[in-house]
């Protein structure tokens, strides 16, 4: 068992006013984040992308295990093949899979089985979950917490996305098994979900949809 050591944090602290600056500021910026449906096929710099990446893996996971692997898709034979893969899941989704209370709580959103978005948005970002991990000698290592790992992994960078100024899309088509061969992952790792990222179009519509307000969402005791 290796020894722990440790090493100072560097914390900042901040004055109290410049706290609720620096959140209310956050908050009103993560307030303007909407999910979009109509991409634009201009394209984003690689650089964004990566640095957005490497802001979703400074996330805490179970034992610091990481648990997640991004694969970022632009060439467009590839999301040609995704986008035709997801769509014949969507078909039985929308036709046959989804139970009827399903489909109404999607109703306010106008989703359907078309998802011409996953071929023009310049970004398809696979997010996979790794339930294990190999050790260098080909052991396995079983991984603590997996879904809260990659979930608050994913936040994140939906949260850095946003704030680099793109848009984004939390695709989850279903099953996703697809999109291990396609992405050339290995079997053991499950697809989370896809994160379509770009520009929005130029006459991009969102639903008209609020957010729960805090009495009905946070309790103080
Ligand atoms: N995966 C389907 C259906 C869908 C499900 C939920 I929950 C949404 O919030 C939106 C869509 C699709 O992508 O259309």
């Amino acid at each position: 068992m290796p020894e722990p050591t440790f090493e100072p944090l560097a914390f900042r602290e901040y004055p109290p006013e410049e706290m609720l600056r620096r959140a209310t500021d956050l908050a009103a910026d993560l307030a303007r984040r909407r999910t979009v449906r109509a991409f634009s096929p201009r394209p984003v710099p690689r650089e964004l992308i990566e640095t957005c990446l490497r802001a979703a893996a400074t996330a805490p996971s179970g034992a610091n295990q990481q648990p997640w692997h991004f694969v970022a898709i632009s060439d467009p034979d590839l999301k040609r093949r995704v986008r035709e893969a997801a769509e014949a899941e969507e078909r039985e989704f929308y036709a046959r899979r989804a139970p009827h209370d399903w489909l109404a709580a999607l109703a306010p959103l106008g989703t359907d089985a078309s998802k011409p978005f996953l071929e023009t948005a310049p970004y398809l970002i696979a997010i996979f979950a790794q339930p294990h991990g190999l050790s260098p000698t080909g052991e396995v290592v079983k991984h603590y917490y997996v879904s809260e790992s990659v979930g608050i992994a994913t936040g994140l960078l939906i949260a850095a996305l946003h704030r680099t100024g793109l848009a984004t899309l939390t695709h989850t088509p279903s099953p996703m098994g697809f999109l291990n061969e396609l992405c050339r992952r290995p079997a053991y790792e499950r697809a989370f979900l896809l994160l379509v990222t770009g520009y929005p179009a130029a006459d991009a519509t969102v639903p008209h949809i609020t957010k729960k307000p805090l009495t009905e969402i946070a309790t103080f005791l």
